[in-house]
């Protein structure tokens, strides 16, 4: 029996080749240190949406790296990574994170760019801000949202575009005609297009060797049975379809989307690993039904900003919302992407707490319901909330989730049973190797 089981496992660790890893809540659950933890037994890591929105914190022997764009496996020296075709890519962030890491004597000679990957330009960026201005949802102010709205609309230059300047150079042409009617009815100033002209050149310098045909780059790892390890940014209920919309991102931090945009087949993907934090936190306006900003114990878990871990934006700095897990979101993520493994981060920061809450399910206009409710309903529901006792006892030190107090594996314990699906790391502290597993 042993035996077989034995060779059963085996076999499935062979066939264990792509593994897509996304935000299991609101985003900012961790995401970027447990890729750095997985990323030695990568060959590749790919980013498969979003953009400069996003901060992965990664903490590491080189250092302490809030990264935007770059895949969190940079790290990795064995591996190579790539920003993949999903993603929007603003050239500028992109060339000052490169020169932060390689600062920090980390080499970027591994980092590739999917041609297919549309650039963000600086009106995309102008266009957010001033229709934020205008009352918004609270976005990063990157230029995501209007960035992904012209890829729809089919008004972007993708970084492929850099191989080609002259080319470009008439496409854009036409592009700024709707460009600059949509910044003059925000207010804003027409861009030139000879200003754009010459930040073509200069990026086309910097990158033109790093941009590759995603396809065949991607089809040589998945046909040489290579680890490959998609990032995905935010989270499931940031997605533009199935989030809360509209208070969401412009793309699918989902993991079905790691195939779509990866130009692969879904059925290769051979696991998913949801990462989800030990309590919730939310950025930017929209329903979030746990959250408790005056709970004495919730100023515990956001810290005071000195620490890298404490609860502030990534990438803005702004101060988190934060609340208690919210058990029905994380069973609606689960159900979105099928959690085959999921990482909980951050339960060192309810060491100190006496007693935890945990939202197990809502009551919509006085009666309990079943379903995911939508935004307009979820604004409405009351959580209902079970009290589970803290442990009072620092977790830092611990590397196997056995080892955690009796009532931390409780708590792990509970959620597990609640959603239906494996936590197989805990994380207890911020740096790399601040994990407890199986
Ligand atoms: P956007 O900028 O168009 O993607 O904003 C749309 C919504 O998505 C939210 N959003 C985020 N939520 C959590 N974390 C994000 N990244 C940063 C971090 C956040 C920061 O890692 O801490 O620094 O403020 C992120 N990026 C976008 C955003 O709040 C809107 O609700
Ligand atoms: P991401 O966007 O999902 O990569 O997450 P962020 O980097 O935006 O936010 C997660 C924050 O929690 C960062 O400050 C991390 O350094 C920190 N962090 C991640 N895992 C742990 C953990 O297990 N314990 C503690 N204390 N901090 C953690
Ligand atoms: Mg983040």
């Amino acid at each position: 029996m042993k035996i077989i089981w034995r060779c059963f496992s085996l076999r499935k660790d062979l066939k264990m080749a792509i593994t897509v890893l996304v935000g299991a809540q609101w985003g900012d659950e961790g995401k970027g240190k447990i890729i750095d933890y997985l990323a030695d037994k990568q060959d590749l890591i790919v980013r498969f949406q979003g953009g400069d929105n996003a901060g992965h914190t990664v903490i590491n022997d080189a250092g302490v790296f809030k990264l935007h764009l770059i895949p969190s496996g940079i790290f990795n020296k064995n591996g190579e990574s790539l920003i993949g075709t999903g993603t929007v890519v603003n050239p500028d962030v992109l060339a000052e994170e490169m020169a932060q890491i390689e600062a920090a004597g980390v080499t970027t000679d591994n980092l590739r760019i999917s041609g297919k990957a549309h650039i963000l330009m600086p009106y995309h960026q102008k266009l957010d801000e001033l229709m934020e201005a205008k009352g918004g949802i609270g976005t990063t102010k990157r230029g995501i949202g209007v960035c992904y709205a012209y890829k729809m609309l089919r008004k972007n230059l993708r970084m492929e575009d850099l191989l080609d300047l002259s080319r470009a150079h008439e496409k854009l042409t036409v592009y700024l005609d709707v460009v600059n009617n949509m910044l003059a009815a925000y207010g804003g100033e027409a861009v030139a297009l000879a200003e754009l002209d010459e930040k073509l050149g200069s990026w086309a310098d910097r990158f033109a060797d790093r941009i590759v045909d995603p396809i065949s780059y991607l089809h040589r790892y998945i046909d040489a049975g290579k680890n490959i390890l998609f990032e995905g940014q935010l989270a499931a209920m940031k997605d533009i379809d199935q989030g809360i919309y509209p208070y969401v991102t412009s793309s699918c931090p989902s993991a079905a989307y790691a195939a779509v945009t990866g130009g692969f087949p879904a059925k290769k993907i051979d696991k998913v690993i949801g990462v989800a934090k030990a309590f919730s936190s939310a950025v930017g306006a929209g329903p979030f039904p746990t959250e408790d900003a005056d709970d004495p114990q919730i100023a515990i878990i956001r810290g005071d900003g000195s620490k890298a871990d404490d609860e502030f934006g990534a990438r803005t700095g702004r101060s988190r919302r934060l609340g208690w897990l919210d058990l029905p979101v994380l069973r609606y993520t689960t159900m979105i992407n099928g959690f085959d493994e999921v990482a909980l981060c951050k339960i060192d920061k309810l060491d100190d707490l006496d007693s935890i809450k945990v939202c197990t399910g809502y009551q919509l206009d006085g009666r309990k319901i079943d379903h995911f409710p939508n935004t307009d309903e979820l604004e409405r529901v009351e959580p209902i909330y079970e009290t589970l006792p803290g442990w009072r006892t620092p977790t830092t030190g611990i590397r196997k989730i056995a080892d955690l107090p009796e009532n931390a594996r409780n708590y792990i314990r509970f959620i597990e049973e609640r959603i239906g699906a494996p936590i197989h790391y805990v994380g207890v502290g911020a740096d790399r190797e601040a994990l407890a597993t199986r």
